[in-house]
Order: C-alpha cells, then structure tokens, then sequence
C-alpha cells in the first residue's frame, strides 16, 4: 500500500494559497472585493458529510441522473437547465493541446538554495543559504500528442517555475544542453518535420520518418542534437533520472550592476538512468504511462526526486576566447572548461490535486524572469521571450491566464492591466492609468514602479555579444514637449484659436479635481500664455503657476498648413445642402437650384414638413427628409423655397425657427426667397456675406462664414 506524504508547512505550497481572497490577492483593492463575492457558505452547505451538488451557479440539484422529460416516454425538455449545463461544459472540456511538449507530468516542490552567490547575481532566491520557494516542474516528450506513449526515442523537455519572493522564474529546458536549431525562425519548419506527417497524420511521437530527417539532413547545426537525441539520453528510465539545462547563456546581474554569463543545470540526486531501445519500445506497449506513472508513484511513496541546480558562470572575456559562440544553442560549454557548481536542491514533494487545473493549465514563460537575471542576446532565446506569451493566450483562452492559480505569482501583483475574458479580480477605484494624482484627492492611486528593486535590464554596452546598449530612455531632443504645441496653436486663426481655448474650458469644467485643473492650465502656460489666461478666465478660476517645462519651448514659424479655417475653399463638391420647401413652393426654383448643386457635384436634400408629397406650384412634390428630422446640423449649407404664407406659417414652427438659428450659428450659408426672410428674422439672422439670395448661392458656396462668429458666441 502506497504511503500518502504529508507536506510538512515549510514546503506547504498548497493553492489553497492562491484562492480568491487570499495570498495571491494581497492586492487590496481586490481582497476585499472578491471575498465578500466568496462568502455565501452557510451550515446548511453539507449533507452527510458532503457537500450539496449543485449546478455551476449554486442551485442545487436534485436529480443528476434523469433529463427532464415531457411524461415518462415523452421527449427531453429544453428547459432542463441541469441537463443543458452539464452537457454544455462538458463539450468545452478539452483546450488546445501544446503544439509541442503536449503530454506533460508535473509536481509541485521547494526549491532551497544551499550556496549563496550575493557576488554573483542579486536574484533574491540566491541570497541566503536555506532560502526556499515552492517550484511547480513539469517534464515532458516533445513530438507526440498529449495521449501518446511516454517513451519513445525524443528529447524530455525540463521545465520549472520557482514562484521567488520576487516573482516567478521559469526556466523551460530540455533533458538535452543544446537545440537543434540556432534561430527561432526555424522553430515552425523543425516542429512541422518531427510531428506527424501533414497528408496521412502519421507517424505519432517517433522522430524515425521522412519528413524529419529531410529536415535534418539539409540543417547542419542541428547535428550536434541529433548526436545526443540518438543517444540513450532520449529513452530515459525515469523522469527523476534526467538532467535537465537552461540550454542556453543567460546573464547573472549582482547588485553592483556587474553582469557575468550562466547556464544553468539540474542534476538529478539518483544520478541518470536510460533503458535501451529495445526495453523502452517493449515498456511502450506494457505501459504507455511509464514515467508519468513513475514519477507519480514515487512521489505520493514519498521518494522525493530531487536535483541540484548547478551553474557554469563565465564571463565576456572567456567567451571571446572560445572557438564557438556562447550565443549558439547549438553549442555546451564542456563542464571540464567551466566546473557546473551547485547552489541549490529542488525536491518534488506533492502530486497535483488535479492534473487539468495544474500539469495542463501551467503555462511557462522564459520571459519570466527575476531581478538578478537576465536574457542574453541568442537568437533562440529572444523568439522564445515572445512564442510562450503568444502559445499561452491562444491555448488557455485569455490573456488572464496568469490569474490561473498554477500560474499566479506567490508573491502580491499589482498593476494596471485590467478586464479581459475571464477576468476574475475585482479591482476598486478608477485608478487604471498611471501617472496619476488621485492621491491628491484622497483617493487610491494604485501601484508606482520600484526603480531601485525593479527589474532593470542589464545594458550590456560594448561587449563582444552585446554591442548594443538596452536601455529604457528617451533621446534628449524627447523632451522638447511644448514647442510644436506652441507652433499649432499660434498657427490657428483667431476664430480657431477661441474653440480651442473653449474646448479647454468646456472639459476642464467637467474635471472635478482642482489640482487637475489648475496642473493644466500650468501646462497651457508653456504653450501660450494668453491661452492658459483664457482658459483660467473661463473658468473663473487664478492663473495657476507655470510648470516648468523638462526643455523650454522654442517659437517656431506658424505653419498655414495647420490651419482647417485656412484652407477654406467655396467648393460645393462633395457637400450637402438642405433645400427647405413647404406647401405652394416654386418647383421651377427648387428644381433650379437642385441642379445647379449636382452640376458642381454637390448633393440636395428636400426638406419640408411632411415627406410623402406636397402640392407646389407644378403638383405634389416629395420630400427627402421630414422637417423635424433633417435638422440644419446634418447638412453644409441651407436654402429656403416658400411662399409667403407659408413662410409665415413657420414661423411659429419651432423646428423650422431652430433650422435656421442652428445654420446660422454653426456659421454656415442661407440661401433664401424673400419671402423666406420672416422666417430668418425670427430666428435672428442679420445679414452678412453668407446670407445670400438663392441667386447667388453658388458662388458664395458651403465654406463657413467666420466673420459671424462673434455676433453669435463669445470668443474672448
Ligand atoms: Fe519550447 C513548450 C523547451 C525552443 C516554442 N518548450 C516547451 C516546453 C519545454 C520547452 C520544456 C514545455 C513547457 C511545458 O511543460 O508546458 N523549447 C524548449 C527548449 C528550447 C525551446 C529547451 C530551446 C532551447 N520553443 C523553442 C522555440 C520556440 C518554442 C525556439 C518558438 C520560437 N515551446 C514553444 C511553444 C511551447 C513550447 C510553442 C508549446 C507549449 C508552450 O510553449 O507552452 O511556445
């Protein structure tokens, strides 16, 4: 009988810890939130020891084994919510498998330092001997699907998230120190060749086909793979015998700032372990499930496996003098050049509670990264920092799935990243955006970046490998904020420049934080000074102090070419004019004006108060558009056909007084009979230059009038 371990508390890395309203929910903001959406249980949550069945929303269930049905030999009811749920989500029960490593064992583990390396790297984990973190490992065989046998002839992938005190690091290697392949771009063809073949789906998890060794036999750099995959090294006796490799130089980073190269190493405490062929083509048959089996058996025995971690550290100096390229996956770095020096012991210590919820959903990422460590610039592993973001969100669904407890930091997260499908924190606030100043206003500002402890990206400038110097700046000449805002607005004329600055007063008004406000206006000092006074006069509020700019603006000759009112033309292409007609309108004149429009290939609009057909002079004439429903703001310029009568009619028609107060206001061409002019004069229209006879409404055109501008609004 197989003896349950029972985790002892230092290596208790339970999920439990990362349910809703606890350690992954240091977040305030969240905690509360989702506790309280958490506490609904009451005593009456049990029966006999066990909890009450119920559906995915909390009703309980009564009967789960009948459908509901319309009499007893009658047909299933579509109402049955129970039925149509149950069979719903089990429809959706299989995600994506991975394109590659898809059948996986995992096993939850601590990870403990036993060698402090301070001098070496400032990676929290590394800091203190006995310093520990729960891991989460899951091996796996690379080519066939997630239902094929465990031990076929293949590379074992080794990968292990270490949730550290300062976030997680995933290190995704192989049981194998190099790769076939120098660069990432050929990841697609190496997978697409391995896999079963495109036409026939065949063969499944087995390397020994054409279209691979074609691959192969036209990839020289993957020889050096090819040597270590034909070895017995791709037919391991067990997971807990295989070592396992970074594969590729990543960076140490100390606290001084001092970088030096590393690749890491897993070295199993039971040493390695393969079969030969012939036993793992036989263990195929007798046990598809060899080493998932293995690994699970031992652990809940508990025979813990264990590795230790080793490092070979060298610097840029070492590796110019090597014969090959540190940044070559393709390429180790014999242990008797650089001795593998051990720091640490990761044990597996429990078995998955479930192996969709955590071997399935873990999603690994080699951009998971700890302060302390960092990429190097090998062109395999850069495609890697953007492929398993890419893989994770199409194969778990959402660009949460960090949120999935397997995944979730154990340490608190905080940021502004928000909503998204299945998004299950419930952040408070209106703090999503940053920088902000709600603090100023008593309010939750939410998180600020760290730069003395946050991840800082080592610059590498002038090595040998890294020429280029990585750095999160702006070029100096950046930081001229204002000058070509200055440019703009001094480019605009006087009509432009007043919409602008009541634009400013009509939003700022809508702003309830006097000190957003205020830090505005300091702002507008830096573009021009009498805007940022207008702007303060609108408001009714003192001229704030001017903020000093991070480079003082330069005056720069205003540009026409910014100007909208500058380029006015009186084209009537392409613009759209209102005809207003009503009962005994001359048809000659509408009919007239209408073509004279379409000649110069604008478009008109009739409009008058009732649409199906008017008598006008000629007989029943239709309208395109109701009065009421064709107001002056849908078109560019408008015009009036009335007979006197009927001119005097509306004007005690609001719709038709507002048509013509709006075009007027909006400063825009009336042409009109006269004995439209009762209309004007009641909705308050003085003549100008672009209040024109009907005559003459071609050549004035659809531009706007501008010089009206201040006889109706206020444009100090
Ligand atoms: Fe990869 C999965 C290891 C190159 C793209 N890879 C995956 C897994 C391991 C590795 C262990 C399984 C993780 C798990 O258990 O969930 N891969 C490696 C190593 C490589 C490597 C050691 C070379 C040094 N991989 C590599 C490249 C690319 C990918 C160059 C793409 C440009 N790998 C993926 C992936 C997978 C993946 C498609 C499939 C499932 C997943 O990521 O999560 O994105």
């Amino acid at each position: 009988m197989l003896k349950k371990p029972r985790p002892s508390p230092a290596t208790d890395n339970s999920l439990a810890a990362h349910q809703p309203g606890s350690g992954q929910m240091a977040l305030k903001v969240d905690k509360g939130n989702a506790g309280e959406l958490h506490q609904h249980i009451t005593a009456d949550d049990e029966r006999d020891g066990r909890a009450h069945l119920t559906d995915n929303f909390g009703h309980r269930i009564a009967d789960n084994q009948n459908s509901l049905r319309a009499g007893e030999r009658g047909p299933t009811l579509l109402e049955d919510f129970v039925l149509r749920e149950k069979i719903f989500h089990f429809d959706h029960e299989r995600i994506p498998e991975r394109i590659v490593h898809a059948r996986g064992s995992g096993a939850h583990g601590v990870f403990e330092c036993t060698h402090a390396i301070p001098e070496l790297t400032k990676a929290d984990i590394f800091q203190e001997v006995g310093k520990t973190c729960p891991v989460f490992v899951r091996f796996s065989t690379v080519a066939g699907g997630a239902g094929s046998v465990d031990t076929p002839r293949d590379v074992r992938g080794f990968a292990v998230k270490l949730y550290t005190e300062a976030g997680n690091w995933d290190l995704v290697g192989n049981n194998i120190p190099v790769f076939f392949i120098q660069d990432a771009m050929k990841f697609p063809d190496l997978v697409h060749s391995v896999k079963m073949e495109a036409d026939r789906g065949y063969p499944q998890a087995a390397s020994a086909h054409d279209t691979f060794w074609d691959f192969i036999s036209l990839m020289p750099e993957s020889f050096h793979m090819i040597m270590w995959a034909m070895s017995d090294r791709a037919i391991p006796r067990s997971f807990r015998t295989i070592e396992g490799f970074g594969v590729h130089t990543f960076r140490f980073v100390n606290a001084k700032g001092q970088s030096r190269f590393v690749k890491f190493h897993w070295k199993p405490v039971l040493g390695l372990q393969s079969t030969v062929w012939d036993e793992a083509v036989k263990i195929a048959g007798a046990d598809p499930d060899y080493l998932r089996r293995d690994l699970y058996e031992a652990i809940d025995a508990g025979d813990f496996p264990q590795w230790d971690l080793g490092i070979q550290v060298f610097d840029e100096a070492f590796a110019a003098k090597l014969p090959y390229d540190v940044l070559d996956a393709t390429k180790l770095i014999p242990e008797e050049d650089v001795p593998v020096e051990i720091v640490g012991r990761m044990t597996l210590n429990r078995n998955p509670d479930n192996f969709f919820a955590e071997t399935e959903q873990v999603a690994y990422l080699p951009s998971n990264i700890v302060p302390g460590i960092d990429f190097s610039n090998d062109p395999l592993l850069q495609g890697r920092l953007f492929s398993y973001l890419d893989t994770q969100k199409s194969r778990l669904g959402t660009t949460n799935f960090h949120q999935i407890p397997i995944n979730a930091p154990k340490c608190p997260f905080h940021n502004f990243q928000r909503d998204g499908m299945m998004q299950t924190l419930v952040p408070k606030g209106r703090a999503n955006y940053e920088p902000n100043s709600l603090a100023e206003a008593g309010e939750d500002a939410g998180p600020r970046a760290c730069p003395e402890t946050g991840f800082t990206t080592f610059p590498a400038n002038g090595e040998r490998n890294d020429p280029t110097e990585k750095l999160r700046v702006r070029a100096a000449l950046f930081a001229d904020h204002f000058s070509q805002a200055r440019l703009f607005y001094r480019s605009q004329t006087g009509n432009e420049q007043a919409h602008i600055a009541s634009a400013l007063v009509f939003e700022l008004s809508k702003v309830t934080l006097d000190h957003v406000r205020a830090r505005v206006i300091g702002q507008l000092r830096n573009i021009d000074e009498d805007l940022a006074k207008r702007v303060a006069n609108g408001l009714a509020i003192d001229l704030p102090a001017r903020i000093k700019p991070a480079k003082t603006p330069i005056d720069m000759a205003p540009s026409d070419a910014l100007s909208i009112q500058k380029d006015a033309r009186p084209d009537i292409r392409g613009r759209k004019v209102a005809i207003l007609f009503a009962e005994g309108s001359d048809a000659s004149a509408i009919d007239k004006l209408k073509k004279q429009i379409e000649k110069v290939g604008g478009s008109a609009f009739l409009v008058a108060p009732k649409v199906g057909g008017i008598p006008v002079s000629t007989g029943l004439l239709k309208a395109d558009g109701q009065l009421a429903g064709s107001p002056s703001v849908l078109f560019d310029a408008v015009a009036s056909v009335l007979t006197a009568a009927a001119a005097e009619k509306l004007t005690h028609e609001g719709a038709a007084v507002q048509w013509f107060m709006d075009a007027y206001g909006h400063c825009k061409t009336i042409a009109h009979d006269e004995a439209s002019q009762v209309l004007l004069d009641k909705a308050g229209v003085e003549p100008d230059e672009g209040i024109v006879a009907l005559a003459d409404f071609i050549k004035t055109g659809t531009q706007r009038h501008w010089d009206r501008e201040p006889k109706v609004r206020d444009l100090a």
